[in-house]
């Protein structure tokens, strides 16, 4: 641990507010078109919002490079880099000081697809286990971004990694599945072309006590091999087609379907990014696929309501 880590945990919670600091500074050296970035600047103006003060858990990924070299950072708020295998443990420690303390505020885990599906999986289940009152966020990007874009559980079927030169062959774990299975009190998905729902989301998570587990669809046109400007539309057409559903499970039970494809065909999502090659994909099982899922989504949310 730092010792400015240190430093601000022995001072408490900071002080720092959102208003005049915010949680991702400018000048940062993320990639542009990032979506890690436009999630970080959306969770800050929450936090703000809410009058929440933060402290951030960040594994080895690209959120950990964004903080940039000592003794300068980016974020505008207490960040400990952990390890992978560590994030949920290391944010459980910071949140039971939190407590011990008698401190406010929300402790964040910010953590990539890589940390979050692969190889943190175990404190994080463990952290679900034990119902841990922190925000466990991972940020999918779909690929280990920082070390160059290798395959993760999180890498769709079709996507041409560094590891996977010939499109991968599996398709996405269902890591909703995963952390709803445990019952924590809240799990949901967030794009960030739909910042209203994005926002709601964000503002129900903090007033949840226990472990809540957010996932955010976020575009990297550096492994994408997308053009910055289309990381939102790329995103919003992956809502729109189906192919990512936004929803929200409540204790493990209860689901909420937050928005219905449009039509969308997923075909113009995998044009647009030049790791896929659509003419390689089997486009109508892909199709069917989103077809398929939304009509379970929308049979547990009818059978089993918010
Ligand atoms: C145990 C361990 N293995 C490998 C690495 C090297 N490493 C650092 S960041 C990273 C990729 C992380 O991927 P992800 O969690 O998806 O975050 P992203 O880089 O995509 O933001 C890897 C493999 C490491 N730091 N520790
Ligand atoms: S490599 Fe991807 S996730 Fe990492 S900073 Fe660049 S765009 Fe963002
Ligand atoms: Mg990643």
């Amino acid at each position: 641990m730092s010792a400015v880590t240190e430093g601000a945990l022995a001072a408490g919670f900071p002080s720092i507010p959102c208003s005049e600091e915010c949680l991702l500074r400018p000048g940062n050296t993320n990639c542009g078109g990032c979506g890690m970035s436009i999630g970080l600047t959306m969770l800050g103006r929450a936090l703000e919002e809410a009058g929440e003060a933060c402290m951030m858990a960040i594994p080895a990924c690209c959120g950990a490079v964004t903080a940039g070299a000592f003794p300068t950072t980016s974020y505008g708020v207490p960040v400990v880099n952990t390890t992978f295998a560590s994030s949920a443990a290391v944010a459980s420690g910071l949140a039971a000081i939190r407590d011990l303390n008698g401190e406010s505020g929300q402790v964040v885990c910010w953590a990539g697809d890589g940390g979050t599906y692969d190889i943190g999986m175990a404190t994080l289940s463990a952290a679900a286990e034990r119902d841990e009152d922190i925000l466990y966020i991972c940020y999918d990007n779909e690929i280990y971004g920082n070390t160059g874009g290798q395959r993760s559980s999180a890498t769709p079927a079709g996507a041409r990694t560094t590891t996977t030169p010939s499109g991968k062959r599996e398709g996405k774990k269902d890591i909703v599945g995963i952390m709803a299975a445990h019952g924590i009190p809240y799990t949901a998905t967030l794009s960030i072309a739909h910042p209203e729902d994005f926002r709601e989301k964000l503002l129900r998570a903090f007033g949840i006590r226990g472990m809540r587990f957010l996932l955010i669809h976020s575009p990297c046109p550096t492994g994408w091999k997308s053009e910055p400007g289309d990381s939102v539309a790329l995103v919003r057409l992956a809502v729109r087609s189906g192919l990512f559903p936004l929803l929200e499970v409540f204790d493990g039970e209860r689901w909420r379907l937050n928005a219905e494809p449009d039509g969308s065909d997923p075909a113009e999502y995998f044009r647009r990014q030049r790791r896929f090659r659509p003419d390689e994909l089997d486009l109508d099982a892909i199709r069917a696929a989103c077809r398929a899922r939304h009509e379970r989504l929308r049979t547990l949310a009818a059978t089993f309501p918010a």
